[in-house]
């Protein structure tokens, strides 16, 4: 069993996705274990996106990031880390294979509805940044 942080972003929330993007997750077999709306503040998202922070869109990446509340959430299940990659879809929605969220509803590489943790690594250091013990069920 794995776990993994998936965020609705912003633009994800201001669409009224939040209902079809965890209904995804759910259909998929996916456990929520843990869930919460935020407004992040910029010192949040930074420290969020830190290993982003010498790429050029460093800057426009936090400001969408703290232009409006999110949806942050623990996923449950096997293999989730990769699983979760597969049903978000490329970060380029141009990219993202057919039937995908990004390729459903993202509008572009910056505002592509959804983040899921890359590898076990950032799963760990991105669930301990949100959420303590025992927000998680
Ligand atoms: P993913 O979210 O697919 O793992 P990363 O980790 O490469 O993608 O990038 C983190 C976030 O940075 C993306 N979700 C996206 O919002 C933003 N991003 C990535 N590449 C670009 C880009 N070329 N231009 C603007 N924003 C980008």
């Amino acid at each position: 069993m794995q776990r993994t942080l998936s965020i609705i972003k912003p633009d994800g929330v201001a669409s009224r996705l939040i209902g079809e993007v965890i209904r995804v997750f759910e259909s998929a077999g996916i456990r929520i274990a843990a869930i919460k709306m935020k407004q992040l503040t910029r010192r949040e998202a930074e420290g969020f996106y830190y290993v982003h922070k010498e790429r050029p869109f460093f800057g426009e990446l936090v400001e969408f990031m703290i232009s409006g509340p999110v949806v942050l959430m623990v996923l449950e299940g096997d293999n989730v880390i990769a699983r979760n990659r597969e049903i978000m879809g490329a970060t380029d929605p141009a990219e993202a294979a057919p039937g995908t969220i990004r390729a459903r509803w993202a509008s572009s590489k910056q505002n592509n509805i959804v983040h899921g943790s890359d590898s076990e690594e950032s799963a760990n250091f991105e669930i301990n940044y949100f959420f303590s013990q025992i927000e998680i069920c």
